[in-house]
């Protein structure tokens, strides 16, 4: 009975990688939710759901072409959706944004066997390095375009170069090179930070002199209370928008009046906390009242604000200091000098297509490190913080073809 000693070995099918889908979107924000359905399976898992307008089966779609169609479940609820196929593993899917429709498609390829991943490896293993795995992160998030260019940047490696050429002057002995870039860097990254997270701008000023309207105004639709009554904002109200791209909540707050009545008193409790925690005031005045009003306690308790004299539809005649901003909320008027001046004061110096920005907090904490090390003249501390910040980066032959 020797024949099982004679067997040759034989080549084993090696087991395939499950198929994995993963949602790139985050939950709940934006009008389309983005899957990626990724293995070697991928197209057949697809294929089992999906039917295209055109007929087409998955196969024999073209390759990066966009197909129409439906998501079919077995249990007879479609869901529209678009299919491209990125490359022979990998095949994107996108449907309607929130929760429902999304959760639907992972679950039908889960019963098929597909394994569900987060995206932090998915996007790990497909870009460069950390930096550009938390470019990427921040990227999905942006909510305005010139946020996603600034992003898309340091996707590309803009912040990645900005820290080896850094490197190389330390290397290199140029410490005062090296000493101006590290400083321009962090100063990109005082508007880095706010990428993600808007600018908040108090506005703050006596009941009824147009505040709640210029918040309306300034964000293009009525949002906040406006009340033909003093007092009425009790609650600090945030309006979301962007000015010239950058993303920015306005606080729209109550009235600065001092007042014996409990829950006004609240909302000014709250105004002055806002206004705390804001990165820019803006005191509102009433133009009818005149430029007198400039030496008020409240302009004075507030030295950094931006002066706005609003309703000059009612007053003519004032004579104001340059710095004050001239608005009317009724007729729009001023409002676009207005933006001008909060952007002036929030982003002095814009970022350049293709500038460095660090938009991370931790990002930051190490640029400044490695400034204070070239201040101290302690390279190779200066070295180790930066090489920290790029480090573990793969080949740069990973990189996908359309970042380089
Ligand atoms: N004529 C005129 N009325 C304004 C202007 N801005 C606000 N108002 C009116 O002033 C009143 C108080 O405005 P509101 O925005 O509620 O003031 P707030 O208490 O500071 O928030 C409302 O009747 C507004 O319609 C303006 O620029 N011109
Ligand atoms: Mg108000």
């Amino acid at each position: 009975m020797g024949f099982c000693s004679r067997l040759e070995p034989i080549e084993m099918p090696r087991p395939l990688p499950p198929t994995t889908v993963t949602q790139l979107t985050p939950d709940g924000r934006g009008a389309v939710a983005t899957l990626s359905v990724s293995g070697p399976e991928s197209l057949e898992l697809v294929g089992q759901f999906f039917v295209a307008a055109s007929g087409k089966s998955s196969r024999q779609q073209g390759m990066n072409a966009i197909s129409f169609g439906r998501w079919s479940q077995p249990n007879g609820i479609t869901e529209d959706v678009v299919v491209v196929r990125r490359s022979d593993d990998d095949i994107e899917i996108s449907c309607h944004g929130g929760l429902a429709a999304a959760s639907a498609i992972i679950g039908s390829l889960e019963s098929l066997g597909a394994k569900r991943i987060d995206s932090t490896p998915w996007i790990a293993a497909r870009t460069y390095g950390p930096l550009e795995a938390d470019a990427w992160i921040a990227l999905s998030r942006a909510k305005t375009e010139r946020v996603a260019g600034i992003l898309l940047d340091q996707l590309r490696g803009a912040l990645r170069r900005a820290i080896g050429k850094v490197l190389s002057l330390v290397q290199a002995g140029d410490l005062d090179t090296a000493h101006s870039h590290l400083d321009q860097l962090i100063r990109h990254g005082s508007v880095g930070l706010h990428l993600t997270t808007p600018w908040r701008v108090a506005i703050v000023g006596e009941p009824n002199v147009g505040k709640s309207s210029l918040v309306n105004r300034l964000v293009g639709f009525d949002r906040s209370i406006v009340f033909d009554r003093p007092g009425t904002t009790r609650d600090v109200l945030t309006a979301s928008t962007a000015f010239d791209g950058w993303p920015v909540d306005l606080l729209d707050t109550a009235g600065l009046r001092d007042s014996e009545d409990d829950i006004e008193q609240e909302g000014v409790r709250r105004a002055q906390k806002a206004r705390g925690s804001a990165d820019l005031a803006i005191l509102v005045l009433d133009a009818q009242l005149g430029p007198a009003q400039l030496a008020s306690e409240h302009a004075r308790n507030i030295p950094n604000a931006i002066i706005v004299a609003n309703k000059q539809d009612l007053a003519s005649g004032n004579d104001w200091p340059e710095h004050v901003v001239r608005t009317s909320a009724m007729t729009g008027e001023g409002i676009a000098s207005l933006i001008v001046a909060i952007m002036d004061r929030l982003v002095p110096e814009p970022p350049r297509a293709d500038d460095p920005v660090p938009w991370t907090k931790p990002q930051l904490t190490v640029l400044r490190l490695a400034f204070s090390a070239v201040e101290d003249v302690d390279l190779v501390r200066c070295q180790r913080c930066l090489q920290d910040l790029v480090a573990s980066a793969r080949d740069v032959s990973s990189l996908p073809s359309e970042l380089t």
